[in-house]
């Protein structure tokens, strides 16, 4: 059995600067991730072959950006019973309203966990993904876990901040 991995799949390399955050994200949990470059639209043969194969190679979560009439993360969720995790993607003329509800609107059975439109959201499809990993592995939750007290840390060292220059 090959190594579990999460793949994560962009309709044009124009997503890449806005999943980027995801990528580096899944680099801090140490996760294991396959990049790839595929169109619902473009190269819809290559996407069923890929989600397929990536499947059976012990893909585990599959995360899909796109922009404009998103069908990417929809299209995946019609071929893998794995987690389907969309990001809208900010472009064009309706800067991601379109992908947002092209990602989001599924019909019942063949469900997509949309996240955010942008980068929040691409940031936030790592964290999901970090936390679908988590439910059956202990290290991976104990560093999700850690990972959200920085977080909170974060926010009670920016306030303290504040309180100072406010004093
Ligand atoms: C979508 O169309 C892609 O995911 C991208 O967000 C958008 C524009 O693609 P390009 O014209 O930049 O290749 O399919």
């Amino acid at each position: 059995m090959s190594k579990p991995f999460v793949a994560v799949l962009m309709g044009s390399d124009s997503d890449l600067p806005t999943m980027q955050s995801t990528l580096d994200v899944l680099k801090t949990f140490n996760i294991t991730f396959e990049a790839k470059v595929t169109s619902a639209h473009r190269t819809p043969a290559a996407t069923h072959a890929y989600v397929t194969d990536a499947e059976a190679r012990g893909c585990k979560v599959f995360i899909c950006a796109a922009g404009l009439a998103a069908h990417l993360a929809g299209a995946v969720a019609g071929i893998t019973t794995r987690p389907v995790i969309g990001v809208p993607v900010d472009c064009g003329p309706l800067q991601g309203h379109d992908a947002l509800l092209s990602t989001v609107m599924m019909p019942g059975g063949v469900p997509v966990a949309t996240v955010a439109i942008g980068s929040a959201g691409a940031k936030n499809a790592g964290y999901l993904a970090a936390q679908m990993l988590a439910v059956g592995d202990d290290a991976m939750a104990a560093a999700v876990k850690e990972e959200r007290a920085k977080s909170a840390e974060a926010v009670q060292a920016k306030d303290a901040a504040l309180q100072a220059k406010l004093a």
